[in-house]
């Protein structure tokens, strides 16, 4: 397998050379050209990896040996918010997992539901933007699956991933945590809604009661506390528009590693 780093990919192209560049500064403020120009080579970066790769390629998988002693808990450590607290202290009996936007037959799914489908178990790298990693092992549900039990409709094109954590308080709520990917991701045979890690419930640290694993990306797109899952044709609606809290802030839309 070749193995390309995101950064050697765009030293490669004059495009991507231009974008780091661009990046690196600090005084320039990015103006919408700026934008324009990092997004194509973001959209550059993730075809010439999805033709280098596959579009099903797995990401690698470990033995229980290679499994961390210790995981770091990063961005929110426990929502602070009412509803997540009442649900969390009935031992989230009472949460539901909501899917709803372009599919046929919007549904709730309670956790013991979610634990009745077939289940996916993988041990996996988490690699933060921040420069830690850990192994893993990942047991839950394949979202293909779910996506095909409510039955996607004609125009969907991404699935949006809503949290219940307010990672920085606003006024206007868009502080709050929310991710997205697209159909290839969604139905890419690792990406697991995962209701345990290293055989046990999820803790409230790593995203109890469920949580996004799409393993060829970067850990921010791994959306903790997920509260409901809508299909969209376009995120530009959503908050900042860019499909995510950190893509919000200036990170990638695709991460990947
Ligand atoms: N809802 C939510 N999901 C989140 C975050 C967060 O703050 N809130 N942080 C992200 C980041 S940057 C990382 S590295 C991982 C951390 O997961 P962990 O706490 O299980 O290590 O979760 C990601 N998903
Ligand atoms: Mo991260």
């Amino acid at each position: 397998m070749i193995s390309l780093t995101r950064r050697r990919l765009l030293i490669g192209s004059g495009l991507g050379a231009g974008a780091l560049a661009l990046g690196g500064c600090d005084l320039l403020e990015p103006n919408d050209q700026t934008q324009a120009v990092l997004r194509s080579a973001e959209t550059l970066t993730m075809k010439i990896q999805r033709l280098l790769q596959g579009r099903g390629a797995l990401a690698r998988e470990y033995s229980e040996a290679d499994i961390s002693p210790t995981f770091r808990v990063n961005g929110t450590s426990a929502p602070d918010i009412d509803e997540y607290a009442r649900l969390l202290e009935g031992k989230f009996v009472d949460w539901r997992l909501k899917i709803d936007g372009l599919v046929e037959r919007p549904q709730a799914f309670s956790l013991a539901e979610l634990k009745a489908l077939p289940a996916r178990t993988q041990i996996t790298r988490h690699d933060c933007v921040e420069g830690w990693s850990a192994i893993g092992k990942w047991t839950g549900v394949p979202l293909g699956g779910l996506l095909d039990r409510v039955g996607i409709k004609p125009s969907a094109r991404y699935v949006v991933f809503h949290c219940a954590d307010e990672l920085e308080k606003t006024l206007d709520g868009s502080g709050r945590y929310y991710e997205s990917v697209d159909l290839i991701d969604a139905f890419h045979p690792q990406t697991i809604l995962a209701y345990a890690m290293n055989g046990q419930d999820l803790s409230v640290g790593h995203g109890a009661p469920l949580r996004l694993r799409v393993e060829r990306q970067l850990g921010y797109k791994q959306a903790k506390y997920l509260m409901r899952i809508e299909v969209v044709d376009s995120f530009a609606s959503f908050w900042g528009g860019g499909g995510g809290y950190w893509e919000d802030r200036g990170y990638e839309w695709y991460a990947g590693i």
